[in-house]
């Protein structure tokens, strides 16, 4: 017996049998069993010639259902007919391994030929489960086989009704991708539940009418405002009405499995409608923002609401509440995402892991286009970022504003960004509800079951343009001639529940009928009251917060007793007594304590740490993190110290024992990173949450969270965030890139006190900074530009002293001239302030004082007080590092009347105005440096 007689997969199967002989519990089971009934004599195959193809004749089994099975053929001689049998079990074997071939087939490559496409335009594949690609034909097709380890199967079939069964699961209305999940349990399961099913939900007659009576409060509302409000941008989900009745069971079906929140991110297709009918919002107050009859209402403020946010408590036949948030959203597409996940994570922080759930709704373009997709998907699995699963749902209109599949991705399907995260993808034909009804329920138990993301990618099409003002037919003519001809989602369903004597006709024209009613009932009565409403105001555990204006006149205290401080700096050095810390590590945390304990100058690193040491002693919890947010990218943090024998982490500030401290190293991400910081704040106003940039011009990557998140959520959404952000920026030779975290971006989206700006000079600063963001009840988001020469500076230090009796100062006046003798007043911020007053002593020049502004925005009548030391006419100049059309010089200039008016003019001693941030040479730096500083001190 030749093994390659049996073609390719001979040698394999030979080798599975002989490990099976040895040991029958090591193979897969499905083999197991087809060895066991070979043993038992119950396995009927063919022998094979060299090609692999069938050659001895069928003959009829009566045993099996008139089904054929291949007969042995005996002789009268015992060896040959041992022979044959032996070598018949071996050709038994192959046939089997040929169908399991097949089976596998339909697993892994079965969603290509599945019906998924409303439309009807099939996906073109390669014959892949075509019988002969196998080496099986159709006369094969009446053979039993076994079939066991197909779920819902008997343990024969033949290969006819083996076919069926896998093409009803994997080839009619979802097409899956599943068997990259790595984790075996996972895999089965899914396989089991999909294959007992044949991927089919089995629905009562009131889930039945329940999905109807969605899609028709889905289809019914479009309507209505396309027809009242003529014109009017909406975002329609016709097309995609199956979401509506999906998100409904989503919710249900999350709430059965123990899930008691769940945080939603989508764009704008399709958001009135889940706004109206998932979330329950007053269908009142759309009417009236579609009227938008109050223009006075909302000056300078607000968002359009497509983008409005939403909460409440929805009710499920479980009879438990589950908790749901429609986060708020910008118009950039898929930016939410990352900010859904934060707040989750918060959530579940307070809560159990699975307990809240992320539901993110993507469009099928932005989903493969945005790069923020990746980065978001990148942090499911990352201990500081992991939420327990997050359900993707794509409503694929198959179409992103004008542009087409195949011009919009290079893949087959718009979910394929996912594969790298191997977690499975369902694709279902969005005209067929109970279908998309079977995958939701797969999702959430997955999600639940295995805590990983799962995808729904929703095929379905695109009523009207992109908009409703939009027209189609300019660039997508064929497709919409064919989108012209359907009939509703709704339509094909009442037709199906119809003929499946379900309903009848009148019953579905009376769901229709009623809420037609509701919906004009309602807009009477929003004509006649006023339902134009800003957002839902922030309570639970916002309660004690407030945004607003800054009318922190006086600085909170935020100073700790010396004996506090120094018991806190002791704990700090406290280490595990196995534990073999770096040296050199050790020696700056043993320096630490010496410095608060003796009094002595500490430095950057020191003030930071007493801050968050202070906080967490104090019950609050911190969580920073950054791309080396646990060493520092500057090496002055080590919050986290390295074993030098075995690498494991140990956290002294996470083992004061009372508030939480985490500090992460984040992936190489800055909006996916950001993005998430900013939701995990939106969640834990209690708490300082600290996203650092490894060097502060990174920001830049997340511009779109700062501009349309941070610096206008209060403004927009009347959503408070006290999220803070350290950006080292300094100008020390390090090129056009590091040496700037562009003050002047921060410093153009500053208005209304909707953000903290603050460039500090001491470590006592940045611990009053850091304390004071969190003692006080008044939450903004705070930029720090973050030092790194200054870090080691030997003037930019502070003492326990200034901990302990200090406060905030917002302008740190000089403290070193008198300032009767003083003729000009240099004002600067930040770093340059350290080169300015060596200059001076080197220059011995008593009539300079050099004034600090620590906090750039929002400035207070605190400068005034510090000028009012000099006197009347004394110069005041402004001294930045930065170029002039950067920095904070632009601003300053247009906005210091309304503070120092009196005072005034200044002028301004800066770098000249320049298209990047710095050049690339230090000896070029260091020239200009020095320039800079002596026209300060000029005259
Ligand atoms: C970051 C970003 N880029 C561009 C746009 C403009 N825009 C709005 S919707 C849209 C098409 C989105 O297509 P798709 O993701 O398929 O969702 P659909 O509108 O089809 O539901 C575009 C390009 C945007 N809002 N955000």
């Amino acid at each position: 017996m030749q093994f390659d007689d049996f073609g390719i997969n001979a040698g394999f199967v030979e080798d599975l049998h002989a490990q099976y002989l040895q040991a029958p519990g090591s193979v897969e089971e499905h083999w197991r069993k087809y060895f066991d009934a070979l043993k038992n004599g119950g396995a009927s195959t063919s022998p094979t010639g060299g090609n692999g193809a069938p050659v001895s004749t069928p003959a009829t089994n009566g045993a099996t259902n008139g089904a054929k099975a291949y007969s042995n053929g005996t002789n009268g001689n015992a060896v040959a007919a041992a022979v044959v049998a032996r070598e018949d079990r071996y050709s038994a074997a192959v046939m089997a391994s040929r169908v399991q071939q097949l089976v596998n087939a339909y697993r892994v490559r079965g969603h290509l030929f599945a019906r998924i496409d409303p439309l009807g335009q099939p996906p073109e594949a390669a014959p892949e489960l075509d019988l002969k690609n196998f080496d099986l034909s159709e006369a094969d097709l009446d053979v039993e086989f076994p079939s066991a380890s197909i779920g819902g199967m008997p343990a024969r079939a033949t290969l006819r009704q083996i076919i069926s069964h896998l093409s009803e699961t994997y080839c009619r209305s979802i097409g899956v991708e599943y068997t990259h999940v790595e984790e075996p349990e996972a895999r089965e399961w899914l396989q089991n539940a999909m294959e007992s099913s044949r991927n089919k939900a089995t629905l009562d007659n009131a889930e039945c009418v329940r999905i109807l009576k969605h899609l028709t409060d889905a289809e019914i509302f479009e309507q209505f405002v396309h027809k009242n409000f003529v014109g009017a941008k909406r975002f329609s989900c016709e097309g995609a009405e199956s979401m509506i009745a999906m998100l409904d069971l989503l919710i249900e079906y999350a709430g059965t499995s123990g899930c008691e929140e769940i945080v939603i991110g989508m764009a704008h297709r399709g958001r009135l409608n889940v706004l109206a009918n998932i979330l329950n919002k007053n269908v009142r107050e759309i009417f009236a923002a579609f009227r938008d009859s109050n223009p006075e209402r909302n000056l300078g403020r607000g968002d359009v609401k497509y983008h409005l946010g939403e909460s409440m408590d929805r009710p499920t036949a479980s009879g438990k509440l589950v908790h749901l948030t429609l986060a708020f959203n910008p118009s950039h597409l898929e930016f939410v995402n990352a900010v859904v996940e934060g707040r989750v994570r918060a959530k579940q922080d307070r809560r159990k892991r699975l307990n809240v759930m992320p539901l993110l709704i993507h469009g099928d373009a932005a989903f493969m286009g945005q790069g923020i997709i990746p980065e978001t998907l990148n942090l499911a699995g990352l201990e500081g970022y992991a939420t327990g699963g997050t359900v993707h749902l794509v409503v694929n209109n198959q179409i992103g504003f004008t542009t087409l599949p195949q011009d919009s991705r290079s893949t087959r399907y718009c979910t394929d960004i996912t594969r790298m995260m191997k977690v499975p993808v369902f694709h279902v034909n969005g005209e067929d509800p109970e279908a998309v009804i079977q995958t939701t329920r797969l999702a959430i138990e997955f999600r639940q079951k295995f805590g990983k993301d799962v995808v729904i990618d929703m095929l379905c099409y695109r009523k009207y343009g992109h908009n409703e003002g939009d027209e189609p037919r300019f660039t997508q003519p064929v497709m919409y001639k064919l989108i012209d001809k359907k009939p509703t989602v709704r339509e094909v369903y009442v037709k199906k529940l119809v003929e499946t004597n379900q309903i009848t006709q009148a019953q579905g024209d009376q769901l229709k009928a009623d809420r037609q009613a509701a919906l004009a009932l309602a807009l009477e009565e929003e004509k006649k009251g006023d339902f134009l409403k800003p957002p839902k105001a922030m309570g639970g555990v916002w309660a004690p917060y407030v945004g607003g204006a800054d009318k922190n006149v006086e600085e909170i205290a935020t100073k700790v007793p010396k004996e506090k401080l120094v018991e806190l700096a002791t704990k700090l050095t406290q280490l595990p007594a196995d534990f073999n810390a770096n040296a050199k590590v050790k020696k700056v945390i043993d320096d630490r304590r010496e410095h608060i304990t003796n009094g002595t100058p500490f430095d950057w690193g020191t003030g930071e740490a007493m801050a968050f040491a202070t906080l967490v002693g104090e019950g609050k919890s911190v969580r920073i993190t950054g791309q080396d947010a646990r060493r520092g990218t500057f090496t002055h943090r080590h919050a986290t110290l390295f074993d030098a024998v075995s690498g494991e982490r140990y956290t002294p500030l996470s083992n004061l024992g009372t508030g939480k401290f985490e500090v992460h190293d984040s992936p190489l991400s800055e909006a996916g990173v950001l993005g998430f910081e900013y939701g995990y704040s939106l969640d834990k106003p209690d708490s300082l949450v600290i996203w650092e940039a490894q060097f502060g011009d990174f920001a830049n990557g997340a511009q779109v969270i700062i501009d349309q998140f941070i610096a206008s959520g209060e403004d927009k959404w009347m959503r408070l965030s006290g999220l803070t952000l350290l950006l080292p920026h300094g100008y020390e030779g390090q090129g056009p890139e590091h040496s700037s975290a562009r003050i002047e971006r921060f410093m153009q989206l500053a208005a209304s006190d909707n953000i903290q700006i603050c460039n500090l000079t001491t470590p006592a600063q940045l611990f009053h900074c850091l304390r004071r963001q969190v003692i006080r009840p008044w939450r903004k988001p705070l930029v720090i530009f973050s030092p790194k020469s200054l870090l080691r500076h030997k003037e930019a230090v502070s003492t326990t002293d200034d901990l302990a009796n200090g406060k905030f100062q917002r302008v740190i006046a000089d403290p070193n001239v008198d300032s009767a003798k003083v003729s000009k007043v240099l004002i600067c911020t930040g770093k340059v302030y350290y080169d300015l007053y060596d200059a001076r002593k080197k220059l011995g020049r008593e009539d300079v004082a050099i004034v600090r502004l620590e906090q750039l925005y929002p400035l207070n009548a605190e400068i005034t007080n510090v000028l009012s030391a000099y006197k009347d006419g004394t110069r005041l100049v402004w001294v930045q590092e930065e170029p002039r059309n950067m920095g904070a010089w632009y601003w300053l200039n247009a906005n210091l009347e309304k503070t120092i008016g009196p005072r005034l003019p200044i002028s301004c001693v800066s770098r000249p105005g320049a298209a990047s941030p710095a050049t690339g040479s230090k000896a070029s730096h260091d020239l200009e440096q020095k320039r800079l500083i002596e026209e300060a001190f000029a005259g």
